[in-house]
């Protein structure tokens, strides 16, 4: 098949999926076209059968917004016509099935639209009334949807009152890439053997509560030595920096922004923090359960499809900072409880092995190009 994929190239989980998605698909013979304003930042190595089209944006003085929702639109044309693409994979659909929507209109019936959707686009931006009309319009004219696991399903189709089938095909990981490998290779400065590492890793949005995870750690040091490594950066930092100097610990928390290889630092980690808010799937907590890293979380969208309670970490309600913390200490303090759930933890992400999963992805392409 000849596939465009659209996404957002920046720090972020559908960036992630679109781009290993698109790498494992040319893996498999097909040919791929990453079309947007930069290139996705996963998008490393050279591989045959994989081209980037950059966005170009026109400046003009009466242009006081930027107007990529058309530059995109022509750009998805061209790219069309010109590598006879079957089918424009979006992924997040604010703006980006819209513009599919309208490249459709220039090249006619034959172009097919997949729409991925990923979470706020539904549960945050997309309802927001400015947008709401234009997003119900472009989910439905999509020629077909995949959501990341069936809250997200359920969320859309209550949320916008869409009957349209949708189809869920959750997120994947390379267990292969991401395994446990020897943390003493990667010395983090200042942690000591005896200290117990916990990780949090996003981009920092009001609706991560990094603040919680802040808090939660504040109880967790209290009774077990322990350090806590915050990867990514975004709106809420500062503000994070801010309250560990208020509590005292900003010797014992280390902001690494953001980072590209997760594996050696999730490879020193003893539990993953995700007390967030909405959370669609949880790609990151994904990430460190393959790496053998048991997730403390909040209980709410797809958080529940992913992790086990008991079993793979704990879940609890958002906000409930207490029961987190009491939770993070009782694994820190098992050892033989803590060895279950790290096992767990990777048999667990071993269920969203990419192989299993972009076959999925390639099902649903064939019936959506058949029209079924
Ligand atoms: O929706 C977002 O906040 C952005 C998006 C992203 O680009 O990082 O994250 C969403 O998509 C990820 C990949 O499918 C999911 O793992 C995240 O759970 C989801 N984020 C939220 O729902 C908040």
């Amino acid at each position: 098949m000849r596939i465009g994929i659209t996404c957002y190239p920046t720090y972020g989980g559908s960036g992630v999926v679109a781009t290993e998605l698109g790498k494992a698909l040319a893996g498999r013979g097909h040919s791929v076209h990453f079309i947007s304003y930069a290139m996705p930042m996963r998008l490393t190595g050279f591989q045959d059968n994989i081209v980037y089209h950059e966005v170009e944006m026109a400046n003009y003085p009466l242009f006081d917004f930027p107007l990529y929702t058309l530059a995109l639109a022509s750009k998805m044309v061209e790219v069309a016509r010109y590598e006879k693409l079957d089918l424009l994979h979006c992924h997040y659909a604010i703006p980006h099935a819209t513009s599919a929507y309208l490249a459709k209109q220039i090249l006619g019936d034959h172009i097919k639209i997949v729409t991925t959707l990923h979470g706020t686009d539904i549960t945050l931006v997309g309802l927001e009334p400015s947008f709401l009309p234009i997003m119900k319009f472009s989910i439905v004219e999509s020629d077909g949807v995949t959501a990341v696991s069936r809250f997200l399903k359920e969320k859309t189709q209550t949320n916008y009152g869409i009957e349209k089938e949708i189809e869920v095909i959750p997120n994947f990981i390379d267990t292969s890439v991401y395994k446990r490998k020897d943390s003493d290779k990667f010395c983090l400065k200042g942690i000591s053997g005896g200290q117990k590492v916990l990780v949090h890793t996003s981009n920092f949005r009001p609706v991560k509560r990094v603040t919680d995870v802040i808090r939660i750690f504040n109880e967790v040091q209290k009774k077990v030595q322990s350090v806590l490594i915050l990867i990514g950066d975004g709106p809420d930092r500062s503000q994070c920096e801010m309250l560990c100097r208020e509590f005292g610990i900003q010797e014992k928390v280390r902001f690494l922004g953001k980072q590209v290889e997760l594996v050696p630092i999730l490879s020193t980690a003893d539990l993953f923090l995700m007390p967030s808010q909405s959370e669609s799937f949880g790609l990151s907590a994904l990430e460190a359960m393959a790496c053998e890293v048991p997730v403390i979380s909040s209980s709410v969208g797809g958080l529940p499809e992913l992790q086990v309670h008991g079993q793979t970490g704990f879940i609890a309600e958002f906000g409930d900072v207490d029961r987190m913390a009491r939770y993070a200490i009782d694994l820190l303090t098992n050892p033989q409880k803590h060895a279950l759930f790290a096992k767990a933890a990777r048999s667990r992400a071993m269920e969203f092995e990419s192989s299993k999963i972009i076959g999925q992805y390639e099902q649903y392409y064939e019936r959506v190009l058949a029209g079924k």
